[in-house]
């Protein structure tokens, strides 16, 4: 870590914003002097932090950006040189009165009058500008089979919401995690799916867009195409697989997208997709994709990333629509039309082990509040999907939130199991229009 710079705060008064790596990291304001949120595990660290990132525990880190409040005067922001390109950890540590700033790559240091927020935004501006963005396009509203249904979803629970949305906004009908038979067999059914091309087809036969779910750049330990190409895994020095995680009672290893094999599978299992007549896509766990380790060409992690990406839009196709999930932020600018930027939603506020990069509303709204100033600037903001079936604990306060901070609005709930206020609920949210920024 190099220093970067020295700032004068009140103790009693400032307050710093972390940018956390990925999707569900955790991302918000600490009143200095609160700890910030930090993995209970290597495995969190892993699938939820940043996997090389271990800051010491008295420090604040934001990965490629951080803002200082110091109180009583502006916003000093401190970002990437070259957000596209380099994600440096920057720390921030509060000795007596000052914020003492260190970087592990080169940033910038802005200072901005208002708000955290509004500091951000200014940022994002000048992100937006430097690097000729345009505007991203609008987003179709979705019914997504996963909080309802999870990995047990089948082919019937999908023709049956089909049968029950007619009177609901809805342009794509998402299939999320389940349909296949395992994490990295992407064309390999899953055997409560009898026919999927054909269920995409009678999705399009009722008028609607169709979406699926991919984890590109995940590879099973159980998986056909890990036992088949143990070449296409990126790997540690001592040639063992890097580790992605663990989840779906496996662990996980990450695609080297630059290796050509695994590169051409990327592009067939899309192609295929495109064949089938799928045109929205959301593409999870991608932070999978950018992980520190060998692979066959020699170029970064972040390079290695934006270039898959590159290849997924390809073979997508340029009208399709790309939701990032799991997903670094600063590298996907320019690459997805939409981004995750929270943890899950649940049917629980408080997350498992009351871990807030679980699935919960606490997590949730945290992440969506914190990264409001990136809708309408990077991409669509997603705060994740609308629940609102009886059970889902404080569903008025997560509507209030989906309402407020919803660039993306998807449906989630099994449409039989709606009450009416559910109901009117989700036909609102999926209705109402959505504003250019969040944070003007
Ligand atoms: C499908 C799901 C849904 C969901 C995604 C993602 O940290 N974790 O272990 C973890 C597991 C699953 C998860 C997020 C985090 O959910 O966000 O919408 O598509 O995958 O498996």
């Amino acid at each position: 870590m190099r220093p970067v710079t020295e700032i004068p705060i009140d103790p009693s008064r400032a307050v710093v914003h972390e940018q956390g790596w990925q999707s569900w990291s955790p991302s918000t304001s600490y009143p200095v002097g609160t700890p910030p949120h930090r993995p209970a595990s290597d495995n969190r660290r892993i699938g939820a932090w940043r996997a090389e990132s271990l800051p010491a525990p008295s420090v604040y880190r934001g990965e490629g950006l951080i803002a200082v409040d110091p109180g009583d005067g502006p916003i000093h922001v401190i970002a990437s040189a070259d957000p596209l390109g380099s994600v440096p950890a920057i720390d921030v540590s509060i000795v007596e009165s000052r914020a003492v700033v260190t970087a592990s790559e080169p940033v910038v240091v802005y200072s901005f009058a208002g708000s955290i927020q509004e500091a951000l935004a200014r940022w994002a501006d000048s992100v937006v500008s430097s690097l000729g963005l345009v505007a991203p396009r609008p987003a179709p509203t979705i019914w997504c089979s996963w909080y309802q249904y999870f990995t047990k979803v089948t082919e019937a629970n999908v023709v049956t919401n089909l049968a029950l949305m007619d009177s609901l906004p809805i342009d794509v009908v998402q299939v999320d995690d389940g349909y296949q038979a395992e994490i990295g067999d992407w064309l390999i059914p899953s055997p409560d799916f009898s026919d999927v091309p054909g269920l995409f087809t009678r999705i399009r036969d009722t008028g609607r867009r169709a979406g699926i779910w991919t984890a590109p750049f995940l590879v099973g330990s159980q998986s056909q195409v890990a036992a088949a190409h143990p070449d296409w895994l990126v790997r540690n020095y001592d040639d063992s697989p890097v580790s992605a995680g663990h989840n779906w009672n496996q662990d996980l290893y990450a695609l080297d997208s630059t290796h050509p094999g695994a590169a051409e599978y990327l592009t067939e299992v899309y192609s295929t997709f495109r064949s089938w007549g799928i045109d929205f896509h959301k593409i999870d766990f991608i932070y999978a994709g950018a992980l520190y380790g060998k692979r066959y060409s020699d170029v970064s992690p972040i390079e290695a990333y934006r270039s898959a990406l590159r290849l997924i839009r390809e073979a997508i196709g340029p009208d399709a629509y790309l939701l990032g999930c799991g997903a670094p932020q600063l590298p996907s600018i320019g690459l997805v039309d939409a981004m995750r930027v929270s943890p899950d939603i649940a049917p629980t506020y408080m997350p498992r082990d009351e871990d807030i990069s679980m699935p919960g509303q606490w997590g949730a709204v945290l992440n969506g509040v914190s990264r409001a100033f990136q809708h309408g600037r990077f991409w669509v903001n997603d705060p994740d999907c609308i629940v609102a079936r009886p059970g889902i604990e404080q569903r008025e306060e997560w509507a209030e939130h989906v309402s407020r901070y919803g660039g993306l609005r998807g449906s989630s709930d099994g449409l039989d199991q709606l009450d009416e206020w559910g109901l009117e609920t989700t036909r609102r949210l999926l209705s109402e229009p959505v504003p250019r920024y969040f944070i003007p």
